[in-house]
């Protein structure tokens, strides 16, 4: 077990864009308190610990109807209860695990590699959460969260090094977050900081992190009146991570851009705006980075009105103009969730969904050769929400995972 006051600073101080700071005594963060928090957990879940040490090995596995079955996934329905939940690899075994969230607790479920979980530690929390992003904010092995309301502040989640997470600090956020914060490395110490999309024009903000003492190091604008959906990579090789962006507004003007933005002369800016060709738009849907074309940069896609938007990285971090690429899957036309899948060796397609009431049915899109048209198959028998593409049975193939009432929901690539 790692030494829990090890790195942790003085204070933490996190001075947002609007000037909220918080100082924390170190006391609150002792090894004592982790150990009063860790017997009181145990206390508290000694019931559903045994319920999952007795079920967690019985995960139903049902012969595929519909869905993905006729791609080859497998169907599973776990003993695995959320009102939202994410995966990271939090024991540091390289297999993903759960942080499932649930009536105010938080429960981190050891993923075994294969696509079984099984509970491991539960802690109670201060904020609703329906976001949160991982990565080494203390600068250990072992992923740390930090977990998001877009209706409150965050808390920051220690991890001791087993996977278990003992109550940090708060992580106020001022103004709108209802899009979630990406983690990256945005100067190439290997400590992670943040990218906080905002909305309202109030933009977005890099903010750097030194053993969670957190700074506002540059505010950028938004491609839209919101941000709608971010993506990180080092676009330009620089060793520090970039973000791509899209926006949205609730009165759609006539563009909606896509958002480069990267590091030049020691200054995080916009370097791209990209607009749509065919429609003018880029609006509201997800983005991703993925190399499209095999030559190892990665490319652009982004969902847009009725079609995907994809734009070529010509290299050093610059894209193409956007080709629109459209799908017939009429009734999505914003906010659209992409999951990216594989439907054999390097044979991409995505799952669509969005989130308006009555549209719980996601679509199959798949390229045709040369990217040139979207074939579009309604996957009866997905109902629920999209909570993303993951490696979780480590083929290194994507598998989908979905939030089926109340319940953790797979499709996973191999048998
Ligand atoms: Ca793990
Ligand atoms: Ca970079
Ligand atoms: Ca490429
Ligand atoms: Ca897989």
């Amino acid at each position: 077990m790692h030494d829990h006051a090890r790195t942790l600073t003085s204070c933490l101080t996190l001075a947002l864009a609007l000037g909220a700071c918080v100082v924390l005594d170190p006391a609150d963060l002792g090894a004592g308190d982790l150990d009063e928090t860790e017997r009181g957990d145990e206390a508290e879940t000694t019931e559903s610990e045994t319920e999952s040490e007795t079920e967690s090995g019985t995960t139903e596995t049902g012969e595929p109807e519909g869905g993905l079955g006729p791609w080859g996934f497998t169907h599973r329905v776990l003993d695995l209860e959320a009102q939202w939940l994410d995966f990271a690899d939090l024991d540091g075994d390289g297999d993903l695990d759960v942080f499932a969230v649930q009536f105010g607790t938080g429960s981190v479920w050891l993923g075994d590699g294969a696509g079984a979980f099984e509970l491991h530690h539960q802690l109670a929390l201060a904020t609703a959460v329906d976001s949160m992003v991982t990565g080494r904010f203390l600068g250990s092995e072992a992923a740390d969260l930090i977990v998001f309301s877009s209706v409150g502040d965050g808390q920051i989640l220690i991890n001791d090094g087993s996977g278990a997470l003992f109550d940090g600090l708060e992580f106020p956020i001022d103004g709108f977050h209802g899009f979630g914060s990406v983690a990256l490395d945005a100067n190439g110490d290997e400590l992670t900081d943040l990218f906080i999309p905002q909305g309202h024009g109030q933009g977005g903000h890099l903010v750097h992190n030194n053993l969670v003492v957190f700074e506002v190091e540059a505010n950028v604008p938004s491609p839209a009146c919101y941000f709608s959906a971010t993506a990180v990579a080092d676009l330009d090789g620089d060793g520090r991570d970039d973000v791509v962006g899209t926006g949205s507004c609730n009165q759609i003007p006539g563009v909606l851009p896509a958002m480069v933005y990267r590091h030049v002369d020691g200054a995080f800016t916009v370097t791209q705006t990209l607009a749509g060709m065919a429609s003018g738009v880029v609006e509201g849907g997800d983005i991703e980075l993925v190399d499209l074309d095999g030559d190892a940069d990665l490319d652009l896609v982004a969902a847009g009105k009725g079609g995907l938007f994809t734009a070529e990285n010509l290299g050093a971090g610059t894209f193409a103009e956007p080709s629109f690429v459209a799908h017939d899957y009429a009734e999505y036309l914003f906010g659209a969730t992409l999951a990216r899948l594989e439907l054999g060796p390097a044979n991409m397609a995505w799952v669509l969904q969005n989130h308006h009431d009555g549209l719980d049915v996601p679509g199959l899109l798949v390229p045709e050769v040369g990217f040139g048209a979207l074939s579009t198959e309604i996957l009866e028998g997905l109902d629920g929400e999209v909570l993303g593409a993951h490696d979780i049975d480590g083929d290194q193939a994507p598998d989908l995972a979905m939030l089926v009432d109340g319940h953790l929901e797979l499709w996973l690539t191999g048998g």
